[in-house]
């Protein structure tokens, strides 16, 4: 069994003016291709090869090259998909799952660009599911919730926070890229992944 670099359900243009192509197609195509096939290489003949890549994240003992490869196979599988150019919002009741534990809809957003702004380096934004209860972090690389950082649980909404990710339409303006990124966020999988999470 290997992992499989998914394909976008948009095209590489559909996210501009929020994400541009250029920026779309190197992060699909070179970044999430190499992640996927050094995941692959990596867990080759190890008690890994025939796990979920949930199970694989989870695991206590990974290599820094399963650790690193399998998060960014992970985290960039869940960032496609909860980006769309047509975003649905999500139902009332998860509004008010998000209103209740966060005050509003707006502070929920403000912390999470806060937590999106302030990680130093490369590294992700997350809103987590654990067990239903939602809560914001950050981590570092290519590391997320599911490996017992940050704030533990489940993802449900990330944010690439890597160079990579926005410097050619953005440079150094970290802030506006993720400002723009609740354009283009997609409620209704957020949602579906926090239903999931339950
Ligand atoms: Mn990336």
């Amino acid at each position: 069994m290997s992992f499989k670099l998914p394909e976008l359900t948009y095209g590489y243009n559909d996210l501009e003016p929020h994400i541009d192509a250029r920026t779309m197609e190197i992060h699909h195509s070179k970044h999430h291709a190499g992640y996927t096939n050094k995941l692959n290489n990596a867990i080759q003949g190890t008690e890994f090869e025939n796990k979920s890549i949930e199970e694989i994240l989870a695991s206590s003992n990974l290599s820094s090259a399963i650790r690193n490869n399998g998060g960014g196979y992970y985290n960039h599988c869940l960032f496609w998909e909860i980006l769309s150019p047509n975003p649905k919002p999500g139902s009332n009741a998860f509004i008010t799952v998000i209103e209740k534990t966060f005050g509003s809809n707006e502070a929920m957003k403000e912390q999470f660009a806060q937590a999106a702004a302030t990680q130093f380096g490369s590294g992700w934004a997350w809103l987590c599911s654990k067990n239903g209860a939602l809560s914001i972090c950050s981590t570092p690389n290519q590391d997320n919730p599911l490996m017992q950082v940050g704030c533990g649980g489940t993802p449900i909404l990330g944010l690439d926070v890597w160079e990579h990710a926005y410097y050619l339409h953005y440079q150094n303006r970290r802030p506006d890229y993720i400002n723009a990124f609740w354009n283009i966020v997609n409620w209704e999988n957020v949602e579906a992944k926090y239903q999931a999470s339950l």
